[in-house]
């Protein structure tokens, strides 16, 4: 992409109403713009940073064995009213009545809709297990939208939801969740810690939220030290074997949420050099929930005996939208953004370091043509602003590598190409840097 032809509204200063860092950056870096309260427009470079968070997320609910489907944004208060949840959820469900004075609610989570589903297409235990999930627009009118995307009133969440026929099965399907998280969240740079938490609105009586490490997360949250180097990428996960003892590995140190937490549990399982007392960014949460929405909504399967049986069920959320933030928290410096490669807009920033001047025009055409034939997402920067602006922008969208081409170098047949999360630069032979990029 050229930077000429795109659309990358970038600020200088940074904007008044931005508390914290990421919301800072965002806004900077031409990410999101506010139309309303707790509700944003993606600007390009921010949607593709989005796409790429919720590929992850799905390639991992893939993985694990769930099934994508699309439900919609807008739902009828009678399904509500089947689970009792209507008018149990109060001022945060946005209500609406549509020209029939039917009422419809824009959807703050998808336990009922899914529910209903699925108790109207399956009558055996054969079509379990079962586990399906979308990845859509919620809206919560949140008392507070803050943070930006954080705490948005309109923000995009992972929901899935899973369908068993007793509750061994539905523990499996917890845990399957439970891995494809951490896998998620390692696989986008995070270190996300799964932490015993409270059920709140969903209900239920087995939860963990999964939670980054940050002075700015809206989270008290206490935990062993050492759940912070776990690494799970490094592990070998067969989903369908058994995953007990990942869960076993996770679950064994101390980790709470506030709501759950126990002081003198804390004191006593954990020694004081491993303590930690901290705020977390709730970026995940699971439930087990056994038939807290298929016994009134009358979602039943036949068993092996012919006998009706209620569905067993859990519920397990991402938030995409926020992990944009959380991971701006997690990877930033006082010049802007450092994208982990997973979700980087653009891996390279291709900088033109004297626009206008032929040979300098020349080569960034050259090389800007052989890096995307190579596959290597480029964002060009050819436009006529000076050399030190061009940098810092860069610096500010934080593409994980810059290229910086210039008359100097090419004098010499060398450009010179930095890290953006090291600052390292090197000088590298023009004939050589495309596939020194491709290999980065
Ligand atoms: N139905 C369940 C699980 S599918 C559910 O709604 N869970 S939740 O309420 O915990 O939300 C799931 C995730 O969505 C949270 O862990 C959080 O990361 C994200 N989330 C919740 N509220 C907001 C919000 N107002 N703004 C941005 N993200 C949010």
């Amino acid at each position: 992409m050229r930077l000429s032809r795109y659309f990358l509204p970038t600020l200088r200063e940074n904007p008044a109403e931005a508390q914290i860092v990421s919301h800072r950056l965002m806004l900077r870096a031409g990410l999101i713009r506010q139309s309303a309260a707790g509700i944003y427009s993606w600007l390009p470079l921010g949607l593709r940073v989005l796409k790429n968070i919720e590929r992850i997320v799905r390639e991992e609910q893939d993985r694990s064995g769930a099934v994508e489907l699309l439900m919609p944004t807008i739902q009828s208060a009678d399904l509500w009213r089947e689970s009792g949840r209507y008018d149990a959820y109060g001022k945060e469900m946005l209500r609406i009545t549509d020209r029939h004075e039917r009422e419809m609610l824009f959807g703050p989570t998808n336990e009922e809709l899914i529910t209903a589903i699925v108790r109207d297409s399956i009558k055996s235990y054969r079509d379990l297990p079962l586990n399906l999930y979308h990845i859509q627009w919620k809206f919560r009118d949140e008392v507070r939208p803050r943070f930006g995307v954080m705490r948005g009133r309109e923000f995009l969440m992972k929901d899935a939801y899973s369908f068993d026929i007793d509750k061994e099965a539905a523990r499996r399907a917890y845990e399957k969740m439970f891995v494809a998280y951490l896998r998620t969240y390692a696989r986008l740079g995070l270190k996300a810690i799964p932490m015993a938490a409270d059920t709140g609105p969903i209900g239920g009586d087995m939860s963990h939220e999964f939670i980054i490490l940050a002075d700015t997360g809206e989270s008290a949250v206490f935990c062993h030290g050492d759940l912070v180097d776990y690494d799970i990428l490094g592990t070998e996960v067969d989903f369908d074997g058994d995953l007990s003892p990942i869960i076993k590995r996770w679950t064994g140190l101390y980790a709470a949420t506030d709501e759950k937490h126990d002081e003198a549990r804390f004191e006593a399982e954990v020694p004081a050099n491993k303590r930690i007392a901290a705020r977390g960014i709730e970026v995940g949460h699971i439930f087990y929930f056994g038939t807290k929405y298929s016994k009134p909504m009358g979602a039943v399967v036949a068993g092996p005996n012919g006998e009706s049986i209620e569905l067993e069920m859990g519920s397990y959320g991402i938030g995409v939208s926020r992990l944009m933030g959380a991971i701006i928290e997690a990877s930033h410096d006082d010049n802007g953004i450092i994208w982990p490669d997973s979700v980087a807009p653009f891996k390279v920033a291709l900088i033109n370091l004297k626009s206008g001047d032929a040979t300098v025009d020349g080569a960034c055409d050259k090389l800007y043509a052989a890096l995307e034939a190579a596959g290597v997402d480029v964002l060009y920067d050819d436009t006529g602003e000076r050399a030190g602006s061009k940098f810092a922008t860069a610096d500010l969208i934080g593409l994980p590598w810059q290229l910086h081409v210039g008359p100097r170098g090419l004098a010499n047949g060398v450009v010179e190409v930095k890290s953006r999360k090291t600052g390292e630069r090197r000088e590298i032979a023009i004939d050589d840097v495309v596939d020194v990029l491709v290999k980065a």
